[in-house]
């Protein structure tokens, strides 16, 4: 059902500030930004080969982005992995005793579903599963 790694998803303070690494050092070019009302961020794409890295910047205090750069800084913050049957995915991952943070999937960035499996159940990785209708 996992056909690919989508994104990698990064938390930064300001991706304004942060598009001098990904523009000029590594060269990406940034494909778009848009804010997902429903995860309280600002994001960024760039596209490495078939992944896309998403930076994360907070648009709220109650993002859940604004809580792990107060706790860790800037850095990985989640993992996207791309499948073709979200329900299936969920039922999958909830049956092997991980814990669904959505237990239905939302709006995500590019028009994509999106649900999240919470790290303590998943080697310490937070885990979120993309869908999109071609
Ligand atoms: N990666 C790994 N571990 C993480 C983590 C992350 N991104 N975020 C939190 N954790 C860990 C914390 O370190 C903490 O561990 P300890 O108890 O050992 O200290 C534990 O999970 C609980 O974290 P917390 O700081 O107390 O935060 P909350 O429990 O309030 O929230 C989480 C954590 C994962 C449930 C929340 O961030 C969430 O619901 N995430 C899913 C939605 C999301 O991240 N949206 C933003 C991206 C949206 C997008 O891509 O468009």
């Amino acid at each position: 059902m996992i056909q690919k790694i989508d994104h990698i998803g990064i938390a930064v303070k300001s991706i304004e500030k942060a598009r001098g690494y990904f523009e000029n050092t590594l060269g990406l070019k940034c494909e778009g930004e848009e804010t997902v009302e429903s995860q309280k961020v600002k994001t960024a794409f760039y596209s490495v080969g078939e992944v896309h890295l998403e930076l994360l910047e907070p648009t709220s205090e109650e993002s859940a982005v604004a809580k792990f750069l107060d706790k860790n800084g800037e850095g990985v913050h989640h993992i996207a992995f791309k499948t073709d049957d979200m329900d299936s995915q969920l039922i999958q991952a909830e049956n092997s005793g991980c814990s669904l943070i959505n237990k239905r999937p939302v709006d995500g960035a590019g028009g994509k579903q999106v649900a999240f499996l919470h790290p303590k159940s998943t080697c310490g990785v937070l885990t979120e599963f993309c869908f999109k209708i071609e």
